[in-house]
């Protein structure tokens, strides 16, 4: 008899084609849906185009325009065109601007429960509300899967959240996921799977698991799951998908390597303070906190059920006179539902400002924070710099209480509101703005700020430099490449973004690193977390980064350094300063190694836990170095 399974195990040994499904091991993972949107997604497809093939080989493959929406800049708008015409020359979709986050879009349009879905953002995991694995990967990684080829992911332990009871008014689902955080926080998901069961688990809908699956990212987890049930076969015919639904949970007598218990009866409103979104208070320590901006939507809370509760909660009313309030729906399919059902117009009624489905202020284009502002968001991340101004500051938040707070203009608990129950039974499903391949004929279309990728180094025997940059720990992605106004235009111009490396975080530092030729980075603890941006790790390349020296990394930023040829060493890193001289010899990656600071005299052992196809990478140069022939399908 076969040993009972998790939903993990049993989707990951559904689709293991190399390896085997032991923890702790690398498999190589068949893949059957890709996303990409338009900030990481013009380097996987000028990634995919480098591998030669003819067409994109996997199930589903949609490139979403979301990031930059509104086309800020003449070269976003460029980039929306090549993306446009690349999907179409090598039979993917197209979501089109407007149309929704990559997200939203996908599990509403495209996911299917006890699939795999790699997509080329961090928040890929959304799709596990509908019971489908997603996980988030650099360009390079998506675009071998485009081509059919296999995802390689360490086998991961299993944590179990059991939620029991319900809801009460005012407690929603964000407040699990920031209830998880607070526990956990952003590092306590790292090496894991998260599985969600238990009977609370059918009180929620689809989008409300959505919304917890998505913001299970920010604990480092590589992907959550939720089971698929009748609820979720509810909302496939509501999509008009119901052939796509299957019913999928976990064996019974499935084992875990730990397990959480949410109640959800006894859960309060919370809210993520600025810094970090583990930063987690009751709403009640922080009521009263003046607010200057409120921003509802997002990938995490941008479905028709949030919009229409924040709709019902200002209908009548008005947002306090002092602060700026915008409302953004995650999809098409919630704007026009929001515009049916009379929401829009309660809304700006109300003050509030409606923008379109679409990323655009979360990453700060648009809507950035003015210096030593508050902005209460109901998004996932609110680092420094992350709303586009690093002297705005950002919390973290549920719609309800982002909508008792627009209207006192303070954070403020929505209990104290009458209760609104929203009953979502119809929707309006309308794919016109989701193109379908035409193929070859299509001519792509690149504009200058497209740039080649220059070309891969292979390792040399010896690394020898200077330590341009001392950081601390829980480094994040956007600390590394900020998004936002700065950058979001040069994504495709890797020459350009490079100039912006550690921007918030020592402005000379790509002006050094350019000056001395390049040399090594050291990092403390949970290194690159947040985005998948591989720019985190191509700048840095770019600008002739040899290795990192760090206490520990975040799982995607890992794989994108090794995936440029990159070597991510893992060390006590507190005999290193800024400016050592540092010297290791690399020509055989087996075992420990020795690191020599020529500065200080010492010798520190350094480990990389890198696999045999790791090892071949960095020799090569990075995962594309190793050429199609190496990609297993
Ligand atoms: C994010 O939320 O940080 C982003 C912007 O969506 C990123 C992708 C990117 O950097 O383009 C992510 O989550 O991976
Ligand atoms: Fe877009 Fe924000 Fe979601 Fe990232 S987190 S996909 S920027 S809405």
């Amino acid at each position: 008899m076969s040993v009972p399974k998790t939903m993990t195990e049993k989707i990951l040994a559904e689709h293991i084609r190399e390896g085997r499904l032991e923890k702790g091991t690398e498999v190589g993972i068949k893949i059957d849906q890709c996303l990409t949107q338009d900030s990481t997604g013009t380097m996987a497809w000028l990634e995919f185009e480098s591998l030669g093939l003819d067409k994109v080989k996997a199930e589903v493959v949609v490139s979403y325009s979301d990031h930059t929406s509104l086309g800020f800049k003449g070269e976003s708008t460029d980039d929306h065109i090549f993306l446009q015409t690349i999907a179409s020359h090598y039979g993917a979709k197209f979501s089109k601007n407007g149309n929704g986050v990559c997200h939203q879009v996908h599990y509403e349009r495209f996911g299917v429960p006890g699939k795999t879905l790699l997509g080329s953002d961090s928040h890929t995991p959304t799709a596990g509300g509908i019971g489908m694995l997603g996980i988030g990967a650099g360009g390079a990684d998506v675009a071998v899967a485009m081509s059919g080829g296999l995802f390689y992911v360490a086998v991961p332990k299993v944590m179990q959240v059991v939620l029991k009871g319900k809801l009460p008014w005012g407690v929603t689902a964000k407040d699990v996921a920031l209830e998880i955080l607070r526990r956990i926080t952003v590092k306590g998901g790292v090496g894991y799977f998260l599985e969600f069961s238990g009977l609370g688990v059918k009180t929620l809908s689809v989008p409300e698991r959505a919304t917890i699956t998505n913001m299970c990212t920010e604990t480092g987890a590589t992907s959550s799951v939720f089971p698929s049930d009748l609820v979720t076969k509810r909302f496939f015919e509501m999509q008009n998908r119901a052939k796509d639904w299957v019913e999928f949970g976990p064996d019974k007598g499935a084992t875990y390597d730990q397990t959480l218990e949410i109640d959800l009866s006894t859960l309060v409103p919370l809210v993520a303070m600025p810094g970090s979104p583990d930063n987690v208070k009751p709403v009640t320590e922080v009521a009263g906190t003046k607010v200057d901006q409120v921003f509802i939507g997002s990938c995490t809370n941008g479905g028709y059920r949030d919009i229409r509760v924040t709709a019902e909660m200002l209908k009548g009313k008005h947002v306090s006179p002092d602060i700026d309030v915008i409302v953004s729906p995650g999809s098409r399919q919630a704007w026009e539902m929001l515009v049916k059902d009379g929401s829009f117009l309660a809304l700006t009624e109300a003050g509030v400002r409606m923008i379109e489905p679409g990323c655009n202020a979360c990453i700060g284009i648009g809507f950035v924070p003015g210096t030593n502002s508050l902005s209460l968001r109901t998004v996932n991340r609110n680092w420094k710099g992350r709303g586009g101004n690093e002297l705005g500051k950002l919390a973290l938040t549920s719609p309800e209480v982002a909508a008792a707070s627009a209207l006192e203009g303070k954070i403020a608990d929505p209990r104290r509101l009458p209760p609104v129950v929203v009953r979502v039974t119809k929707l309006i499903v309308d794919d016109t703005m989701i193109l379908e391949p035409k193929g070859k004929s299509v001519e792509i279309r690149r504009a200058p700020n497209i740039a080649k990728i220059a070309a891969p180094r292979p390792l040399p025997p010896v690394l020898k430099g200077e330590v341009l940059l001392k950081v601390g720990d829980g480094i994040s992605t956007d600390a590394i490449v900020p998004a936002g106004p700065l950058t979001q235009h040069l994504r495709s111009n890797l020459p350009e973004i490079a100039k912006f490396t550690f921007h918030y975080e020592d402005k000379t530092f790509a002006a050094r690193a350019a000056e001395k030729g390049g040399g090594f980075l050291v990092a403390g603890d949970n290194y690159g977390q947040g985005s998948s941006r591989e720019h985190a790790a191509l700048a840095p390349w770019q600008l002739g980064i040899k290795a990192v020296f760090a206490k520990s990394y975040a799982r995607i930023h890992r794989a994108n350094l090794i995936n440029v040829g990159i070597v991510p060493f893992v060390c006590d890193t507190t005999g290193i300063d800024q400016g050592d001289s540092l010297e290791i010899d690399v020509s055989n990656l087996k075992g420990t190694l020795l690191l020599r600071n020529k500065t200080k005299g010492t010798t520190i052992p350094v480990r990389h836990d890198l696999s045999e196809r790791d090892i071949r990478m960095v020799k090569a140069g990075g995962l594309l170095a190793m050429g199609i022939a190496d990609q297993k399908r």
